[in-house]
C-alpha cells in the first residue's frame, strides 16, 4: 500500500510531466548489427545516412551495451529491466517455446501503458508465445498483449525459425482455416523434401543447420506445414514491418506512443528486397544493413510528416554484436573485403568479448539532447526500462525493473558519467567494472570467421580496455586482485544484490 503522502508525490510527479510534455518513444531494435557496421561508427565499406542523421541530430554511445552476446536474454532485459541471467529460460528460442516473461511482471511497455502510453512492437519478437504447445491456427496467448503492448505484429521467433509466418494481435496473418498450420521442434512433420533432401533446389544454400523445411525456397530451423497463404516472403519482410510500423505512428498521432520496433535485419537469412540487392558491395549481409537504413528512414519521415519529430524520443540500438556465417551461405566471408564489422573490438555475437555486447547506440531527443554529441559512458539496456518510465513520468513499481538504473543524466549528457559496472551474458557471464573487464573462464568464442575458441583461463580473464580495447592482454596473472575483487562483485549482483 501506498502512503497518502507517496500517492500525492506520484501524482505531483505525473502532473508535472503532463501529456504535451511526454515525448514519443521509438526503439529501433536492429539484429546481429555490430559495432563497425554503420557509417558513423566508422564503417568506410557503405553508407548508412539516415542512421547518421539521428547521430548527428543526436548522442552516439561508444561504450554501449545490450546485455547479452544473442538475441533472447537480451530482448528479456531490453523490456524487463531485469538481467536475463536471473531467468534460465532467457535463452535462443526454438519458435515453439512458450512466453518466458511471466504476465504478472511489470515490464516496460506495461508500466508506460499505465501511465497513458499506447504501446506496440512490431517486427521480431523471439520471447515465446503460449503456454506451449501452441495452437497457430486459434487465438496465440498469453504474448505481447499480456506483457503490456497494445498491438502487436510480430515475426514470432526469428527469421530462420518456423513458424515463418506474422502473428497480428494474436492471429496469424492471412491463414486459409482450410490450410491450419502445424509447427514442430524435433520430430519431423510433414512430407514436403526438407532443406537437406532439397538441397539443389535452395534459393540460398544452408552451411549449418537451418536444413529442415523450406519456405520461400529458404530452409529453416523447425518444422511447418500448412499455412502455405499465410507463409512469409523473406525479401518483402522489411517493407512489410516497416508499413506496419509507420500505421501505428499515424494511428497513434495525437498521443504519447512508445514503439518497439524490431527489424529482422541484419540477421539470417539476410535476403533484402531486390532494390537493395548489390548496394553495398559486399553482399548480402551489407545489402541488409542498407535496407535497415532506408526503414530508418521511413521511421522518421512518418515522424516528420505528422509533426512529431521533435517531441519523439528515438534510440536506435543492436540486440547483440555481428556475425558472418550464421548458419546459411551468403557470401558474408567472402564478400566482406575491407569491412569490419565489429570495428576494433574483439569477436562479436555469441562472445563474452566486447564485440560480443558493445553495440551502436545513438539516442535522439530534440531539445533534451544537444546535436552531434559523442558519449564515451558505460552504458546497459538494461537501464532503458527504468530511464524510459521516468521520462515518461510514469511512476515505476516498487518491485519492478531490479537492475535497472534511472540513467537520464548519461542518456541526455555526455559528460554526465556512465554505468560503475555491467554484466554480459553470452552463457557464462563477464563483467565491466570501469576499464576492467572480466571474462569467464574455460573459453569464450573469437574472432568473426569460423567458429574457434580462445582461451580465458581455468580462472578466467582479465583486460585493461583504457589501453586494451582489443583485448589481447590477459592481466589475470599480474593483477589477481583485481581478478579477485571482479569475480566477488558478480557473485554480489548474481545473489541479487546492486554491487
Ligand atoms: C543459432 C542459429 C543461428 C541463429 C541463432 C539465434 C544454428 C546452427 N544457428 O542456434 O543461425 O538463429 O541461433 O540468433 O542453428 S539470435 O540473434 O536470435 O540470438
Ligand atoms: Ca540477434
Amino acid at each position: 500500500m501506498k502512503t497518502p503522502a507517496a500517492l500525492a508525490s506520484a501524482l505531483v510527479a505525473l502532473a508535472s510531466a503532463s501529456a504535451a510534455e511526454r515525448p514519443n518513444i521509438v526503439i529501433i531494435y536492429t539484429d546481429d548489427v555490430g559495432y563497425g557496421d554503420i557509417a558513423c561508427y566508422g564503417s568506410a565499406s557503405f553508407e548508412t545516412p539516415h542512421i547518421d542523421a539521428l547521430a548527428a541530430e543526436g548522442l552516439r554511445f561508444t561504450d554501449a551495451h545490450c546485455t547479452a552476446a544473442t538475441c533472447t536474454p537480451s530482448r528479456f532485459t531490453l523490456l524487463t529491466g531485469s538481467y536475463a541471467f536471473r531467468n534460465q529460460r532467457a535463452k535462443i528460442l526454438p519458435g515453439s517455446a512458450p512466453l518466458i516473461i511471466d504476465p504478472a511482471m511489470d515490464t516496460l511497455p506495461k508500466v508506460l501503458q499505465g501511465g497513458g502510453y499506447k504501446t506496440a512492437v512490431v517486427g521480431k519478437w523471439h520471447l515465446g508465445l503460449g503456454e506451449g504447445d501452441v495452437d497457430w491456427n486459434g487465438e496465440v496467448k498469453p504474448g505481447p498483449r499480456e506483457v503490456g503492448f497494445d498491438y502487436h505484429f510480430l515475426i514470432p521467433a526469428t527469421g530462420d525459425r518456423t513458424p515463418c509466418v506474422y502473428l497480428e494481435q494474436g492471429r496469424v496473418v492471412g491463414l486459409d482455416p482450410a490450410d491450419p498450420i502445424a509447427v514442430s521442434y524435433g520430430k519431423r512433420i510433414g512430407d514436403a523434401p526438407s532443406g537437406a533432401e532439397a538441397r539443389d533446389t535452395l534459393k540460398q544454400d544452408w552451411s549449418h543447420g537451418h536444413n529442415s523445411t523450406i519456405v520461400n525456397g529458404i530452409s529453416r530451423i523447425g518444422w511447418m506445414t500448412g499455412g502455405e497463404a499465410a507463409r512469409w516472403v523473406d525479401e518483402d519482410m522489411a517493407d512489410v514491418i516497416t508499413e506496419r510500423a509507420v500505421n501505428f505512428i499515424e494511428e497513434n498521432r495525437a498521443e504519447p506512443f512508445f514503439l518497439f520496433y524490431s527489424t529482422h535485419d541484419i540477421h539470417v537469412p539476410r535476403v533484402p528486397h531486390a532494390r537493395f540487392v548489390g548496394k553495398s558491395g559486399t553482399g548480402p549481409r551489407g545489402d541488409a544493413m542498407v535496407q535497415t537504413d532506408w526503414c530508418v528512414g521511413e521511421l522518421m519521415a512518418a515522424l516528420e510528416k505528422h509533426g512529431l519529430k521533435e517531441k519523439t524520443l528515438v534510440i536506435f540500438s543492436s540486440d547483440n554484436g555481428p556475425v558472418l556465417d550464421d548458419g546459411y551461405k551468403d557470401d558474408a566471408n567472402e564478400k566482406l573485403g575491407e569491412h569490419d564489422p565489429n570495428g576494433a573490438l574483439r569477436a562479436g555475437k555469441y562472445s563474452h568479448f566486447e564485440g560480443g555486447t558493445r553495440v551502436p547506440f545513438i539516442v535522439r531527443w530534440p531539445g533534451e539532447v544537444a546535436p552531434g554529441g559523442v558519449s564515451g559512458a558505460l552504458f546497459g539496456q538494461v537501464d532503458l526500462a527504468r530511464t524510459l518510465c521516468g521520462i515518461a513520468g510514469v511512476e515505476v513499481p516498487e518491485a519492478a525493473f531490479v537492475d535497472s538504473r534511472d540513467a537520464r543524466a548519461a542518456l541526455v549528457d555526455p559528460d554526465a558519467g556512465g554505468r560503475p559496472h555491467l554484466v554480459h551474458e553470452a552463457g557464462k557471464l563477464a563483467l565491466r567494472l570501469g576499464q576492467w573487464k572480466f571474462v569467464p573462464g574455460g573459453g569464450t568464442r573469437d574472432e568473426l570467421g569460423p567458429w574457434k575458441k580462445a582461451a580465458t583461463g581455468k580462472e578466467g580473464a582479465l583486460y585493461d580496455l583504457a589501453v586494451d580495447l582489443g583485448e589481447r592482454r590477459d592481466l589475470a596473472a599480474e593483477k589477481p586482485e583485481k581478478l579477485a575483487e571482479m569475480k566477488a562483485l558478480l557473485e554480489k549482483i548474481k545473489a541479487g544484490a546492486d554491487g
